[in-house]
């Protein structure tokens, strides 16, 4: 499937929409809070959508999504799309100052949130230039904000969708990088139906009898696709979960009750269900047919032991909010533990040296990707921008070399980024966050694996005079990053030194850090 086949003018509600007329009375999305079928989201989209424009949202207007994966959020994306405005999908776990600087950044005119979210919203809202309106998906509390379920009633169940292009824009996510702000990536309508063609069907095989539950939340191009577009767009059901899946009890509890037939998750998630004694005894699991690991890659002993323990493969594949989803992927019945899998039809891929040239066989170099799901660039970032969107092929950042038997095996990142249980953090935001502590003088942070495998922050630090390295310390700079910043970026181990490795020109020498992290 190419974009060219998409009509000129389209919409991506059409995802929701295209089940109404063969299944419009079918569960489309079951949760704690409520089920619906396919007409009870398609109706409420469309409230939403004449409840937006009634605030004098228009075509190309952003509207922010802040909220735990709920219906709502579902309706408040597609009616969002629908009017030909870009939804906002924000991170759940972020801190007010990343907030205010998202709003501004995208000038959202109104934020849809939930009002676990709320708390951290009161903190950034008398400082909004351009926000207008604040819909609570509950009750509202502040006097200028709206109750979502108000806000919907009594407008008109129709709604005719805005004449968008397939090339305009449908959503904009922020991801991180190792310095400043997230960078805000915009996707348009037509990558929606062309990801869930290219890997949701014809590699996960995704069916209409299917119903997806995903660890990973909507928020994340990951969730987002996952276990809301690509199903519907096969016609699936999808299971939403407002819980933390950090808990993985949580999960399985999710499973157990709604009997989801695919599972998405991190390899974190993966690892940390294996660790709960029984799993699989204590919770059925048993509708599961296939699952899916992104985010960082799977180590192959937790493939396997996954294997071992429930019967089940999992599909590892590498995907990136800049490429919307996954661009090199294992396939059920050609998998390659460990391995990030094989290229499929939709996406090209090329490994080259420093100089642009591709490498032979079997050596590393930087992953190129050339696919039509590419964002353009990033927003309000040209600098940026040029380095990663070089014409029609992206510059990934990973590190990539191809094995005897064709498949791709991640070897690294191009920069210092981490992923920790599939989410970005930056070596350079936790070591800001450790100095800004009045102990520390001066330190360093890098990636150590752990005891399966994965990568979590390790801190290296010198302290000033007076201050000595104690559990007590630790403790305490823990919690000093956790106020600082979302609570996953903390580092998991801390080691003092009394100086860090450094060249001659003074620079932090983190290879050797790097070394000394994994003893
Ligand atoms: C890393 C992986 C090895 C890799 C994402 C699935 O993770 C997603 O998007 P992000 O923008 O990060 C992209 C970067 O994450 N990565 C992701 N998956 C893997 N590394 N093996 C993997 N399987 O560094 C990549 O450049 O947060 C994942 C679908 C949609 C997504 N947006």
């Amino acid at each position: 499937m190419k974009a060219a086949d998409l009509p000129t003018y389209y919409n991506a509600v059409d995802i929701l929409e295209r089940n109404l007329p063969e299944r419009a009375q079918k569960t489309a999305l079951y949760s704690d809070e409520r089920n619906m079928t396919f007409q009870n989201v398609a109706s409420e989209t469309n409230q939403v959508g004449n409840a937006l424009i009634k605030l004098g949202v228009r075509m190309g207007d952003y509207v922010g999504i802040l909220s735990l994966d709920c219906s709502a959020w579902a309706t408040s994306f597609f009616g969002t799309a629908k009017i030909g405005a870009i939804a906002v999908g924000m991170n759940t776990l972020l801190k007010g100052h990343e907030y205010d600087f998202m709003l501004r950044d995208s000038r959202a005119r109104v934020l849809i949130v939930h009002p676990a979210l709320l708390p951290v919203v009161n903190e950034i809202r008398e400082q909004q230039h351009f926000l207008e309106h604040i819909i609570v998906i509950g009750e509202a509390q502040h006097p200028d904000d709206l109750s979502y379920a108000e806000w919907i009633s009594g407008k008109p169940t129709e709604l005719e969708a805005a004449p968008t292009h397939r090339d305009d824009f449908c959503s904009l996510n922020y991801s991180s990088g190792t310095t400043g702000m997230p960078k805000g990536i915009l996707h348009a309508h037509k990558d929606y139906p062309l990801t869930s063609q290219l890997w949701g069907v014809n590699v996960l095989d995704l069916r209409e009898d299917d119903r997806t539950f995903s660890a990973a939340k909507l928020f994340f191009a990951f969730g987002l696709g996952g276990n809301l577009v690509f199903p519907w767009y096969a016609g699936a059901s999808v299971v939403l979960f407002a819980g933390t899946p950090r808990v993985a009890t949580n999960v399985l509890e999710q499973i157990d009750r709604f009997k989801p037939t695919i599972l998405y998750n991190a390899p974190t998630g993966y690892a940390a269900t294996m660790a709960v004694e029984d799993f699989s005894a204590k919770y059925d699991i048993s509708t599961l047919r296939l699952c899916v690991s992104a985010g960082e890659s799977l180590p192959a002993p937790v493939w396997q032991a996954w294997k071992e323990r429930t019967g089940i493969d999992t599909i590892d594949g590498i995907g990136s909010t800049e490429n919307l989803h996954i661009f090199l992927s294992n396939h059920p019945g050609d998998i390659r533990p460990g391995s990030s899998g094989k290229p499929f039809e939709g996406y090209e891929l090329k490994i080259v040296d420093e100089a642009g040239d591709e490498v032979p066989q079997g050596e590393i170099g930087n992953l190129l990707v050339k696919g039509e799901t590419a964002a353009l660039s990033y927003l309000h970032q040209y600098e940026k921008s040029q380095q990663t969107f070089l014409g029609e092929w992206l510059f990934t950042g990973d590190k990539y070399y191809i094995d005897e038997d064709g498949f791709y095996w991640h070897a690294g990142r191009s920069d210092d980024m981490l992923k920790v249980g599939g989410i970005w953090v930056s070596p350079v935001e936790v070591e800001s966050a450790l100095i800004s502590h009045a102990a520390v003088l001066e330190c360093a942070v890098v990636g150590r694996t752990d005891q399966s495998n994965l990568v979590k922050p390790h801190a290296f630090m010198v302290l000033n005079e007076g201050y000595s390295g104690s559990d007590e310390l630790t403790a305490e700079l823990v919690a000093h990053c956790k106020d600082k910043m979302a609570a996953y970026k903390r580092p998991r181990w801390i080691e003092y030194l009394d100086e860090l490795p450094k060249t001659a020109t003074g620079k932090i020498q983190r290879f050797r850090l790097r070394a000394d992290a994994m003893d």
